[in-house]
């Protein structure tokens, strides 16, 4: 008896934080998907989700002397009480052969219970291994698409086996009791997939079987960047999965006939085929009922260039449906503090109708020492989790500053890092004297084939060595790069932070989400007019945050104007910081990596002009505008007044505003 009650004390409720975050997804776009399974559920929505059990999911980060260490996610070592392994089984088949699948369930709670589905190959153990193999390799690709086909078969012979259980083989209500959402272009061959069901299995012709396709599927857009946009070599496809390059040909066969007698330009623009691949984009767009952007300037994006042509044949095929993120995760759960605020200033109606939160307007003048408070309590406890996770102090007083997302040079961490060298050679030549005490947080994980940003980890840690041990400026500036950064981290920073960057270059972020959490959590925005930032200032206000940069319309007017660096190089300590990066203050240990990203910037590559993300174009602006923030901070009053009125004006960031939207527009259900 004793023995045990030890033990049960021992027990740390906060453990079970850590097993929660199943990373099996890899940023915006995952976590996009689990807000939306969250918000329909509890709006009573009959929506499901599918996914891939992987057996190891994102990779965890150490940093080791500031370079990422990449470490197996083995996030069944506890086991799994999240889900439940079901009775179901299923085949797929590949070329070389039928693998055969299981699926668990995991509960997404809310009016109603939905289901998350997660497949997982009993004999072919590969293919469930890990999340986002690397694909640099042939043998690489070929796993991808294997998974990818793995997820889109398993997807729809679900929805069929649902199907006919409670209608017999008469497919006629299918379209009308079935609407699938293809998160991105991973899940597109689930398009093929259902059409070869239909005609193989159920004896519908191919006719019928595409108008059902057609009607049943809508598509998501989740970045223009090209790089991301999938084609699969079609010797591939032929390889791997020959009845779906049948029905795709039988497709591309179909839009031809479709698009006789239209412009060259369209059909080449629209075209599936596109050299010796095939664009999983094209043939999403071409047969989707409906294809969404994620914030209104990304949507205009897909409609004026990438998509511009599909758009003229098919005007009112590309709708909008900005991104949101659910309150009851991101703020009343990770800001229980805040959240009680509000429930004492404005009542608990928030909770069930997020639109209440509008309320809050009227009453910001009376609560800016109460939300100071609550915003103190974060940051003390932000800084705990840092002094046991970084082994770091930091001062609570300081304003606290955060870019955290994934790593990628559109995102620009570069941009941010010359920004704080500004500041740092500044108050070092005392030109500027001094500066309120703030800190910087960055967290990202890089794609472990992704160099550069690998790079851009190491430089960001090398900043942080450097300025954090100078005394005569490390009360003023710090900076921490937080090692593995989740969802739970995000719970920690996002409610402590009173400046959210979003400084990526205008036109490349589809919508950012991050941006979303920490307006919720009463962090102004310091941004470019980019993705929703457009839509966050267009609400809050803009006198409330604090947006710099190039617009989208002036990076076209730079690049038409062949931009290059070197004229926007004038500025002494902007020079000093890009060549911090090849004159000895920092060492990359020897791995080139801070070489190539100076060539990247002043140089460019094989594959694009001398800094095609336009640092320089913007830094000069950042640095303004960070300078205005820190002097703004000083009236703390007046600067909590501005972070309440973003938490006021949140509500249109919500997830269940989004799903809303979805199901009415697009799915069409009541
Ligand atoms: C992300 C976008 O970058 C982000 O702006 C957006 O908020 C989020 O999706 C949710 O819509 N896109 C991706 O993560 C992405 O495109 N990943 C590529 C592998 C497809």
């Amino acid at each position: 008896m004793k023995k045990q009650e030890k033990k049960t004390k021992q027990i740390d409720i906060n453990a079970f934080e850590e097993i929660e975050d199943a990373a099996l997804g890899n940023g915006g776009l995952g976590r996009l998907a689990a807000c939306f399974l969250d918000s329909a559920a509890n709006l009573n929505l009959p929506l499901h989700g599918y996914g891939i059990r992987f057996k190891y999911g994102l990779f965890k980060q150490k940093i080791e002397n500031g370079l990422q260490v990449e470490i197996n996610d083995d996030w069944q070592s506890f086991g799994d009480p999240w889900s439940i392994k079901t009775t179901d089984k299923y085949v797929v088949s590949f070329a070389d052969k039928d693998v055969h699948a299981v699926a668990y369930d995991m509960p997404i709670f809310g009016k109603r219970v939905n289901r998350l589905r997660l497949f997982e190959a009993e004999d072919c153990p590969e293919i469930c291994e890990y999340l986002y193999p690397n694909d640099s390799t042939f043998e690489g690709k070929v796993l991808r698409l294997k998974q990818e086909y793995f997820l889109s078969s398993l997807g729809v012979q679900d929805m069929i086996r649902n199907y006919v259980k409670n209608n017999g083989n008469d497919f006629s209500k299918f379209v009308k009791l079935n609407a699938a959402q293809l998160n991105d272009t991973h899940p597109v061959l689930a398009i093929c997939e259902l059409i070869r069901i239909l005609t193989n299995e159920y004896n519908l012709s191919f006719s019928k079987a595409f108008n059902i396709s057609r009607q049943v599927f809508s598509y998501t857009n989740h970045t223009i960047l090209l790089e991301a946009l999938e084609c699969w070599p079609i010797e591939t496809i032929e390889k791997v999965i020959p009845e779906i390059k049948v029905i795709i040909d039988r497709i591309v066969k179909r839009q031809k006939n479709e698009l006789l007698g239209f412009d060259k330009r369209i059909v080449n623009d629209t075209s599936i085929i596109q050299g010796n691949s095939y664009s999983m984009a094209n043939l999403a767009v071409y047969v989707c009922r409906k294809v969404n952007g994620v914030a209104k300037i990304h949507t205009e994006i897909l409609k004026e260039s990438l998509f511009k042509s599909f758009n003229e044949v098919y005007p009112n095929k590309i709708v909008n449906k900005t991104n949101g993120i659910t309150q009851r995760r991101w703020l009343q759960l990770c800001n229980n503090e805040l959240s009680s605020l509000i429930d004492k200033t404005i009542g608990k109606e928030w909770r069930e109708d997020i639109s209440k939160l509008d309320k809050l307007n009227d009453n910001v003048d009376s609560i800016l020492d109460d939300f100071i408070e609550v915003k103190n309590i974060k940051k003390k406890q932000l800084i705990e989790e840092l002094k046991k996770k970084e082994n770091i102090d930091i001062n609570a007083n300081r304003i606290i500053f955060a870019q955290v997302k994934r790593l990628h040079e559109y995102k620009r961490q570069l941009l941010s890092c010359f920004m704080i060298l500004e500041l740092y050679y500044r108050l070092k030549d005392h030109s500027l004297k001094s500066i309120t005490p703030c800190v910087f947080i960055f967290g990202a994980k890089a794609a472990p084939s992704y160099l550069r940003a690998k790079g851009i980890i190491k430089f960001i840690n090398e900043i942080a060595n450097l300025v954090n041990n100078d005394p005569e400026t490390n009360s003023m500036l710090k900076v921490v790069f937080v090692s593995n950064y989740c969802v739970s981290y995000a719970e920690k920073i996002i409610p402590a932070s009173d400046v959210s960057l979003q400084v990526s270059t205008a036109g490349l972020e589809a919508s950012g989400t991050g941006n979303m959490k920490f307006m919720m959590n009463g962090a102004v925005t310091c941004g470019t007019m980019d993705g929703a930032n457009i839509e966050i200032v267009e609400k809050a206000g803009l006198e409330n945050n604090y947006i710099f940069g190039a617009t989208v319309d002036e990076i076209a007017q730079a690049k038409n104007d062949n931009y290059n660096p070197n004229n926007y190089l004038n500025n002494p300590y902007h020079k000093k910081a890009l060549q911090s990066l090849i004159d000895g203050t920092f060492s990359d240990d020897g791995l080139g990596y801070f070489k190539e990203l100076y060539d990247s910037l002043t140089t460019g590559a094989s594959w694009h002009k001398p800094d095609h993300y336009f640092v320089f174009l913007d830094l000069q602006s950042y640095v303004d505008s960070v300078l205005k923030i820190l002097n703004d901070y000083n009236d703390r009053k007046a600067f909590a007044k501005k972070q309440l009125l973003n938490i006021a004006n949140a509500y249109d960031f919500s997830s269940d505003r989004t799903i809303k939207e979805y199901a009415e527009e697009i799915w069409e259900i009541k």
